[in-house]
């Protein structure tokens, strides 16, 4: 009985599985119930008391190879049949979470797409930038408080008194896209810059050092204030339902003169007055004016010829309204139950 449990481990060691079908045949042969090595153990009660020590030993040895060779080839015959494409069609899919876009992401293309369908372009540009397109360009005079290091992140400074085109900073609009646009081509010029901008704040549920902006601009000839009262009147159409109002305010700003700022009939109320607006049925959304003619001859553009519209407004504070986000901080955590909130077809 030794010699032949010993020449059935040497027969069972040298042996080749190819394919499923050989594995099956090897283990029903060796492993099953009728298989030689049962057949064995049966055979095994009637040894002699003294055998039994031995005899046990090797025939435990012999389980322990064919079982072993039963899993090794088990697992290299999986392995390959998954490698080579034999994959398992019944096996039922797994269930694939589907991403969601960020609240601000969805506001930013309703924007993009309003402002595409009436010939506007998208421009990028660094977040990085110098002085000159961030400030000097956009007529900020060099002690304008928005240079201050409270206002601007710099990453370097090399002058607080004057301005400096070696200064290097965060953008704090993206107008300094728009100033780039401005130097490379040659009106008409109908764009649009969308991005992340910075801002020396501390940060609050009100308030972040970082936030979204959409700035526009439109430079030709004979561009006057009605174009840009009549551009922001279908955006706010467009973007707050067909029966929004809107209504422009005097403002200032270095870039823009006249500079104004735009309000719509609150969204929440229509106009009738509630917490959201706080009893006034106005909401601001955004800041706008004619370009001045400092910034037009500092981009290289003809003032005496060419006159634009432009005009500028936060991301957050919309997407805020439309889903009744109470804290700004939330869209920068990128917490996943936050993100999975928002659904969209863009
Ligand atoms: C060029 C010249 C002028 C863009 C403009 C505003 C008015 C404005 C603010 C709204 C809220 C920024 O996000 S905010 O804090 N922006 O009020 N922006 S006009 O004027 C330009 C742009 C480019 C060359």
């Amino acid at each position: 009985m030794l010699s032949r449990i010993n020449s059935l481990i040497t027969e069972i060691n040298s042996l080749q599985i190819n394919d499923p079908v050989e594995l099956e045949t090897f283990r029903i042969k060796y492993l099953g119930k009728k298989g030689i090595i049962s057949d064995l153990f049966e055979e095994f009660r009637d040894v002699s008391p003294s055998d039994k020590k031995n005899i046990g030993q090797i025939l435990n040895k012999l389980k322990q190879t064919a079982t072993d060779k039963y899993n090794d080839f088990k697992n290299r015959l999986s392995f390959s049949s998954a490698s080579s494409g034999q994959n398992d069609l019944t096996r039922p899919c797994y269930p694939w979470e589907l991403g969601s876009r960020h609240p601000i992401s969805i506001i930013r293309n309703e924007i993009i797409r309003i402002f595409e369908r009436i010939g506007f372009t998208v421009s990028e540009g660094p977040e990085i930038e110098d002085d000159d397109h961030n400030f000097t360009c956009l007529n900020f005079a060099p002690e304008h408080p928005a240079r201050d290091m409270q206002d601007t992140f710099y990453i370097s400074r090399i002058s607080s008194e004057d301005s400096n085109p070696g200064d290097i900073l965060l953008r704090t609009h993206t107008s300094s896209v728009q100033v780039r646009v401005m130097h490379n081509q040659k009106p008409p010029i109908r764009t649009i810059s969308p991005g992340r901008v910075f801002r020396n704040e501390a940060i609050s549920a009100r308030a972040h050092c970082i936030f979204h902006q959409v700035e526009g601009l439109y430079i030709d000839e004979n561009v006057s204030f009605a174009d840009l009262k009549q551009t922001l009147l279908f955006f706010a159409r467009e973007m707050y339902g067909k029966n929004t109002k809107i209504r422009l305010r005097p403002s200032y700003f270095p870039f823009t003169e006249p500079s104004g700022e735009m309000d719509v009939s609150c969204t929440i109320c229509g106009g009738k007055g509630c917490n959201v607006c706080k009893y006034t049925g106005w909401l601001e959304v955004l800041g706008c004016g004619m370009v001045h003619p400092a910034v037009l001859d500092a981009c290289n553009i003809d003032s005496a010829k060419y006159t634009g519209f432009a005009f500028g407004m936060g991301i957050e504070r919309p997407a805020m309204l439309k889903y009744q986000v109470n804290d700004l901080r939330l869209y920068f955590e990128n917490d996943i139950r936050f993100l999975g909130q928002f659904s969209t077809s863009f």
